[in-house]
């Protein structure tokens, strides 16, 4: 077994300390937040993730996996902090940076540095030219150049796990593993050897970083697809779930559910490194973003639009995570939505999101937001807005909203043939 050390206890870097520490690894993880380093050293996660809590106390509690706002010197490294972007839909590498310089004091002959961050093409070769100007004394690989005297392995095996789902995810999906060179990316297979039980693919850390942005951005882009047809189906008086499920009856024919925008860390955002590293290129995907973007906007002026029939109108909101099921309100077009009608000061707003037990401040400042139950909701509201389509409300049926005005952008009245 290997001492680990994780750089970045967030999403992604928790779940994975905790599955590493279950597997008997010795697992230091590192993150420059009090907050989440205490919270983790008491056995508890700083946020919801189904079954973490459980691998996370018992890694704890035997001594397996323990946070500090240092790194250490270990065999392996697992970089997992944020890369947003900057104005200009250009990259932020400043964590990746920070990151790098935090862990160069600490590298050994035979460490291996594996990042996991979603990254734009280019990003691990970088961070690797990095670790070599602050370690002069150790050997770095060059890409794709196999030299006997490399004693540092540089990998990128981008992380791919579904929030809701990570757990899971992180044992059973396979993982692309992009060495700098192919024995970098052995030396890296090696760790994800001991938890992933599907097939780890070696390639080269830039198809690697490369593969991760396709991913997401073959998502966003069938998304806008979804997206546009609703805007479209609403000019024609079609109900575009009801025209997606017949669609998808052609074997040849998968469309994905439009919504209210896209939303989360990844997928909103992972396609503008492609468009920032080829923007002549990259029309479609470019097109992609700005469709799903405008989707909120869409909805929110539906909203508006039916509100100005009303003398003093209520509006009931369904939902504001950033997808079904899952309590995560960062980057959610359904908060968003509810932020721009909460700015409409003659407007009132109920809005009912099981998953929470408070709004953010800002709407409970608001004056026109409360939070409410499913039922109150409906019963307060002149136009009900539904923007997630969670669990707990595929239990309403359409006859319970005939005397209210219905913008759903979620398909939770829909009736699919
Ligand atoms: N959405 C739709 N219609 C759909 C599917 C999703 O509007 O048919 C919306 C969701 O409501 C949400 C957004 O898209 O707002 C993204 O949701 P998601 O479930 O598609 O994906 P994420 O962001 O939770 O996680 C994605 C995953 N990537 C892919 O499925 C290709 C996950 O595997 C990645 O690990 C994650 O991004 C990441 O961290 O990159």
């Amino acid at each position: 077994m290997s001492v680990v050390c994780v750089v970045g206890l967030g999403y992604i870097g928790l779940p994975v300390a905790s599955m590493l520490a279950s597997r008997g690894h010795e697992v230091v993880g590192y993150d420059v937040s009090e907050r989440a380093v205490s919270s983790i050293n008491q056995g508890r996660a700083h946020f919801f993730e189904p079954d973490l809590d459980m691998l996370l106390k018992a890694a704890v509690q035997t001594g397996r996996l323990r946070a500090q706002n240092e790194p250490v010197e270990a065999d392996y490294y697992v970089i997992a902090v944020p890369t947003p972007f900057r104005d200009g839909h250009k990259p932020d590498l400043s964590y990746i940076d920070a990151a790098t310089a935090a862990i160069a004091p600490c590298l050994k002959a035979g460490s291996t540095v594996v990042l996991e961050s979603t990254s734009p093409v280019g990003a691990t070769e970088r961070m690797t030219r990095q670790l070599a100007s602050l370690r002069p004394d150790l050997n770095f690989p060059r890409y794709k150049e196999s030299r006997p005297d490399t004693n540092v392995a540089v990998a990128h095996c981008p992380e791919r796990i579904l929030p809701g789902q990570m757990m899971r995810e992180l044992i059973t999906n396979d993982r692309i593993i992009g060495g700098m060179t192919r024995e970098c990316a052995e030396a890296a297979a090696k760790l994800y050897g001991s938890f992933v039980t599907a097939d780890a693919f070696r390639t080269d850390c830039r198809t690697a970083e490369f593969v991760k942005l396709i991913e997401n951005s073959f998502r966003d882009v069938n998304i806008a697809f979804a997206n546009e047809l609703s805007v479209i189906c609403e000019k024609l008086g079609i109900d575009v779930w009801s025209a997606i499920d017949l669609a998808n009856r052609h074997p040849r024919v998968n469309i994905l559910q439009p919504g209210p925008g896209v939303g989360g860390h990844c997928i909103a955002v992972d396609p503008w490194f492609i468009v920032d590293s080829a923007p002549e290129e990259a029309r479609m995907i470019r097109m992609a973003r700005e469709v799903n973007e405008a989707k909120p906007h869409w909805v929110a002026d539906r909203v508006v639009h039916h509100a100005e029939r009303f003398k003093s109108p209520v509006v009931g909101c369904y939902g504001l995570a950033y997808k079904p099921d899952v309590e995560d309100l960062r980057e959610s077009p359904s908060l968003q939505i509810v932020r721009w009608l909460a700015s409409h000061k003659d407007l009132s707003l109920v809005v009912c999101e099981p998953m929470i037990e408070r709004l953010p401040d800002d709407l409970r400042e608001a004056g026109n937001v409360k939070l409410a139950s499913m039922d109150e909701t409906r019963e307060q509201s002149d136009i009900v807005a539904f923007l997630v389509a969670h669990r707990a409300f595929r239990a309403f049926h359409r006859n319970q909203f005939l005397n209210k005005i219905v913008v759903d952008a979620a398909g939770l009245l829909s009736q699919p043939s």
